[in-house]
């Protein structure tokens, strides 16, 4: 694989080569980096590394996930520097992980009982970076069968397959060692459903602290704080995310509706007549509106919308570009038409529109849809 920037070998690295290894963490300005297990010479040492000042000045960020170069190794104390970063596959933002393979996305079915709003939430982000999303359940030991099967049928509706688990319960959790063995999962989930001690449970070295849910506000005390990757020992890696309630979208509406499965699985059937269609029941949208989430959909249409406006009218240049996902998560930008002409108001606003013209023909008394000039009408 090509490198950025390869760099040469320095004195201080007694053999003279590099060696190519993983960031698994980072601490401060040092990198943990774990160097691979097929190279003879490092027998899957962990090396405590500082960045180059190269790196620093072309402004090469390093990140947990990192496959990189390891120079001026000094193999007696532990340390080397890093010198050249390989292309990214995949990137995550928050938390900051490069080259993820997927994302376990993890809730609880108890202690804290499940909340749909906030489960669709998670899901529609971690659907937005791009990275494979999978689902798990846990704390099944908490729950009755009937509400087991309960939330099986709700996701399966929604187009996941979770796996059910109890994290403490005793039973082997294989089908989920198959799912992530010999690939780099991140973890994430609101706070307090057990992620941490999913961790643990896999990779006992881990010793990650958990922490109990705070009985007042049935949620956990977001106890993990920073990124690292763990090593399972079927092979792959785990990391672990501080959980958090309320996942802020920061969506733009052309790109919502590749974030729900619901909506995928449609167009696999058949295309939408417009490249531009927000699936909202439009002439000619081959998605229609007879699915079960269709009204949150719709919720989240909006606030992507008015997460747009405010995008634009701060001058981020950004806001004027589509971004396409890759399958692996690579981000494609294309250009977009102005988005404003496609944003339709909510059912309420459209009935709060129509009194308000009946009182006033002049549909410019609108406050909250200012017109910008040159703009088309809404639709
Ligand atoms: N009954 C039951 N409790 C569990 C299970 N898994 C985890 N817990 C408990 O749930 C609490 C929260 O677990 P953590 O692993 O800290 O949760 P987390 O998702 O990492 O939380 P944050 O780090 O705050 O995001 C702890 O008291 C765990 O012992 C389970 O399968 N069953
Ligand atoms: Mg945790
Ligand atoms: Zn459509």
């Amino acid at each position: 694989m090509p490198l950025y920037d390869s760099g040469t070998s320095e004195v201080g690295d007694p053999r003279g080569i590099g060696a190519e290894g993983l960031v698994v963490a980072i601490q401060a300005n040092y990198y943990r980096v774990r160097l691979d297990a097929d190279d003879p010479c490092t027998r899957e040492q962990i090396l405590l590394c500082t960045r180059r000042a190269r790196l620093k000045k072309t402004g090469q960020q390093v990140m947990v996930g990192d496959r990189v170069l390891v120079e001026a190794i000094d193999w007696a104390d532990g340390r080397g520097a890093i010198a050249a970063l390989h292309p990214r596959q995949t990137l995550l933002d928050r938390p900051p992980v490069a080259n993820a393979d997927q994302i376990l996305l993890v809730f609880a079915l108890a202690d804290p009982a499940p909340d749909p709003q906030q489960m669709g939430r998670f899901l529609v982000k971690a659907e937005a970076t791009g990275v494979p999303v999978s689902l798990c359940l846990n704390k099944q030991d908490l729950v009755s069968a009937d509400t087991q099967r309960y939330w099986q049928d709700q996701l399966h509706q929604w187009g996941y397959g979770p796996t059910m688990l109890s994290v403490q319960g005793g039973a082997a959790l294989d089908g989920l060692k198959a799912q992530l063995c010999d690939r780099t999962t991140v973890i994430a989930g609101p706070s307090g459903v057990g992620k941490s001690s999913l961790i643990n449970r896999l990779i006992p070295q881990a010793r990650l602290r958990t922490g109990a849910v705070s009985g007042k506000l049935g949620r956990g005390r977001h106890t993990t704080r920073h990124v690292e990757l763990f090593e399972l020992p079927e092979g792959g890696f785990l990391a672990d995310t501080p959980g958090f309630n309320q996942p802020d979208l920061a969506l733009s509406p052309l790109n919502l509706g590749q974030c729900f499965p619901e909506i995928r699985q449609r167009l696999t059937l058949d295309t939408c007549q417009f490249n531009d269609c927000l699936h909202r029941g439009d002439p000619g949208c081959a998605v229609g509106t007879d699915w079960p989430r269709y009204e949150f959909y719709l919720t989240l249409l909006e606030e992507a919308a008015e997460y747009e406006e405010d995008r634009l009218q701060q001058g981020d240049p950004d806001a004027a570009l589509k971004v396409r996902m890759g399958e692996k998560g690579q981000r494609h930008h294309e250009p977009r038409l102005q988005t404003k002409k496609y944003r339709r108001p909510s059912r309420r606003r459209q009935k709060q529109d129509l009194d308000e013209l009946c009182h006033s023909l002049d549909a410019h008394m609108d406050p909250l849809e200012p017109q910008i000039e040159g703009e088309a009408p809404l639709d």
